[in-house]
């Protein structure tokens, strides 16, 4: 069980730092973590985002543990060299195209919501989100227009198996859930949706048992505010699962509690918590490690089938949110330590 440990740049090294703790803590044998630099911090250390030394560990891990990239240092860099790359690039490199966002309503979080409680306490989804598509990954460009005008360009495109690929995913996560699916999409304006709709509506043959129903990106937005509940597992696009997901997060009281798995089609898994890097907060202890600390828990789940002890740290989570165990992110004053110690404390 060989585990490549990618903190990156900002809060990643503090949070995932209260994640190793808790992954060691349950002491599982024959697991050994290697780290790999990622982000901002890797191109100062090797003049690349995503050096090929970072390539060459992640090649030989089970599953990668990942914080978040970002640096304001690199802002004026060309694109490539961005830290962001990096992330982008992992996830087209090891051929990375499921990333799963699951957003609940832990107890005693109710008053966290940007919701009423009791609209919040139904929420229960999982977010599919395409990776390896849409505009991310389209021709894109910067040009002078004839008049003199700067234009800034991306393309957005599905190719109909990238669309097939990412719906089987959603359609096999809602058969072991409560096997609805809806499927996000622009359909009214854009030909990539137009697109992705028929396709899903296609490989939903091979589900008779799962409810599918389609809703427009704008509306799903205004859905998952005004009554959240109604949604079980969502399939989406690159760029409208990015913008649902940290929607979704607040929706559950921060964006410092959601995980996410990107899996491939082989067993390759990278597990990382959605926030990005906060440079506002960085080297302060002040982030909240509960997203990556649930991020190392489905590690286990997804890519060691290590399912009972995924179980234990996520009831830890849950315990220590129950008991009252906040950051600054939900209104309390406790530090990223602080909270790793309180998930230690309470996992048996
Ligand atoms: N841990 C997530 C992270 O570092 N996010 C930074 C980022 O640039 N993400 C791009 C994306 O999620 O598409």
């Amino acid at each position: 069980m060989k585990i490549a440990v990618l903190a990156g740049d900002g809060i990643g090294p503090e949070v995932t730092r209260e994640a190793v703790r808790v992954l060691e803590a349950l002491r599982l044998p024959g697991m050994v973590l290697f780290e790999g630099d990622v982000g901002g911090a890797a191109y100062k250390r090797h003049g690349h985002p995503l050096p090929a030394e970072t390539l060459e560990l992640v090649r030989t891990c089970d599953a990668i543990l990942f914080g978040a990239v970002g640096d304001p240092d690199c802002d004026n860099l060309e694109r490539h060299l961005r830290p962001e790359q990096a992330i982008l690039g992992l996830r087209k490199e090891m051929g990375l195209f499921a990333n799963l966002r699951p957003a609940k309503l832990f107890k005693g979080l109710e008053d966290a919501s940007a919701l009423r409680p009791e609209v919040a306490s139904a929420i229960d989804l999982l977010i599919v989100r395409e990776l390896n598509g849409d505009v991310y990954f389209g021709e894109k460009g910067m040009r002078t227009l004839p008049d003199g005008r700067r234009q800034g360009w991306d393309m957005m495109a599905y190719a109909e198996d990238e669309v097939r690929r990412i719906a089987h995913v959603g359609f096999k996560a809602a058969m072991g859930r409560a096997r609805r699916l809806c499927s996000v999409d622009k359909a009214n304006v854009l030909e990539t949706s137009q697109l992705w709709r028929d396709v899903v509506i296609e490989v939903a043959r091979e589900y008779p048992e799962v409810e599918l129903s389609h809703m427009y990106v704008d509306n799903a937005a205004m859905q998952l505010v005004r009554n959240p509940g109604q949604f079980d597992v969502v399939v989406t696009g690159n760029l409208f699962g990015d913008i649902l997901s940290d929607q979704a997060s607040m929706c559950v009281g921060s964006i410092g509690l959601l995980a996410s798995a990107s899996l491939s089609q082989g067993t390759l898994g990278l597990y990382e918590p959605i926030h990005g890097s906060a440079p506002d907060i960085a080297g302060q202890g002040k982030a909240n490690p509960l997203a990556t600390i649930l991020s190392a828990a489905m590690l286990l789940r997804h890519s060691l089938h290590l399912d009972a002890e995924a179980s234990r740290i996520e009831a830890a989570v849950a315990k220590a949110l129950a008991d009252g165990v906040r950051g600054g992110d939900l209104g309390g004053t406790m530090g990223t330590a602080a909270i790793g110690d309180a998930v230690l404390e309470r996992l048996t």
